[in-house]
């Protein structure tokens, strides 16, 4: 494979109702759509890097900065046997891994459209059909939560996480738990709370929750692994697991006990399943996690949680859960069993809405 050109394209698209995190609250998904050019095959990939540097220190305009002056330059004319082999080239650049992830995908969408094979038979997927949640943000009031979540259980979905920050936890959960003593359930902190005020999550180990989403700060397992003993309930890590290496440090350390992974946090998909392989090694259960992707970005989501590893249901919704309009010509729906389908056709197993994509881009940039 040998990238010839590319085009990055700045989106912006509207969400259909806005979503709210401990770090903030937003009614726009931005995010760049990667494309490439090898020998008459042009792929795909998606950074996920938002607007704000709320999630991740990186931002749509650091990483347009990151493709355009240092990743796109390293790769391009350059041949590449497998993607993952991409990470060489690149290896210079520290951090940014929003981006890196996004060239990295739109480079196994050319190898699979190349080879005539999906994505998830390239990664080792082994289920057509893949087990999904929703996350819900956090709402005007708890009563609203109650609402919402009804809405979604009555859609389909079979596992609720709800976002939770200091002030939004506790009662709201035991609440929500008491109107559905059987869904499974689990709550997401972002980071929101240290050692000393996370105890106060402690009356959620009564509540049978499959797990607790990065209490802590992304940058301490430490203090993790001084909490999860705390608890019955696994502790999960995201945002802190940037690495196969973190991973195994944070399992040594007895700072989670399930892992969330996301191809765009982990520096895209070769490293995703390195995690994923090492978990399964290891005896930890992953499940995939979500940014509340396009098109481009559900579809690849889908293809990892396809590999065996991925024993819980996915943040990956339906696209009519964020979306009205995609850039895919795909839409992902919700089968009644909370499933998603794979996709099977060549490489990411999408196509791109010219019209929609040209409607919700708000720069453009040729590399060649
Ligand atoms: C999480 N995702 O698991 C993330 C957080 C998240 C589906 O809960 C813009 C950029 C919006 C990054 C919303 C879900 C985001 C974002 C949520 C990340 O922690
Ligand atoms: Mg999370």
């Amino acid at each position: 494979m040998k990238i010839e050109r590319a085009n990055l394209y700045h989106l912006s698209m509207p969400l259909r109702s806005a979503f709210e995190t401990s770090f903030g609250r937003i009614q726009e998904r931005e995010c760049i759509l990667v494309e490439v050019f090898c020998q008459g095959v042009v792929g795909y990939g998606e950074c996920t890097a938002d607007k704000s540097p709320g999630y991740s220190y990186e931002t749509t305009l650091t990483a347009w900065h990151v493709l355009r002056d240092c990743l796109l330059p390293a790769v391009a004319g350059l041949e590449v046997n497998e993607p993952g082999d991409m990470q060489t080239l690149i290896s210079r650049v520290r951090g940014h891994r929003l981006a890196k992830a996004a060239l990295e995908m739109a480079l196994w969408d050319v190898w699979g459209k190349q080879l005539n094979r999906p994505l998830a038979a390239l990664l080792g997927g082994v289920r057509q059909q893949v087990s999904v949640g929703v996350s819900v943000g956090i709402q005007e009031s708890p009563n609203a939560l109650l609402q919402v979540v009804e809405n979604y259980l009555q859609q389909g979905y079979g596992r609720i996480k709800v976002k939770i920050k200091p002030g939004r936890d506790v009662a709201e959960i035991k609440r929500l738990r008491q109107a559905y003593p059987e869904i499974k359930l689990q709550v997401d902190a972002n980071s929101a709370y240290t050692l000393d005020s996370a105890p106060a999550l402690l009356p959620l180990d009564e509540l049978d929750l499959l797990l607790i989403e990065q209490p802590l700060a992304e940058d301490d397992l430490w203090d993790h692994s001084r909490l999860q003993p705390l608890f019955k309930t696994p502790i999960c890590l995201d945002e802190s697991i940037l690495e196969a290496r973190h991973a195994r440090q944070a399992l040594e350390m007895g700072a989670a006990r399930i892992i969330n992974i996301k191809s765009g946090r982990v520096g895209g998909l070769s490293e995703a399943k390195a995690i994923h392989d090492f978990c399964v090694q290891s005896g930890i259960p992953v499940w995939c996690g979500g940014m509340l992707e396009t098109g481009v970005g559900r579809a690849a989501n889908l293809a990892l949680a396809s590999l065996p590893g991925f024993t819980l249901p996915g943040d990956i919704s339906a696209t009519d859960r964020y979306y009205s309009q995609d850039i895919t010509g795909e839409r992902f729906v919700l089968n009644p069993d909370s499933t998603i389908d794979v996709p099977g056709a060549p490489g990411l197993g999408v196509t791109i809405d010219q019209s929609s994509l040209a409607h919700f881009t708000i720069n453009t940039l040729h590399y060649s």
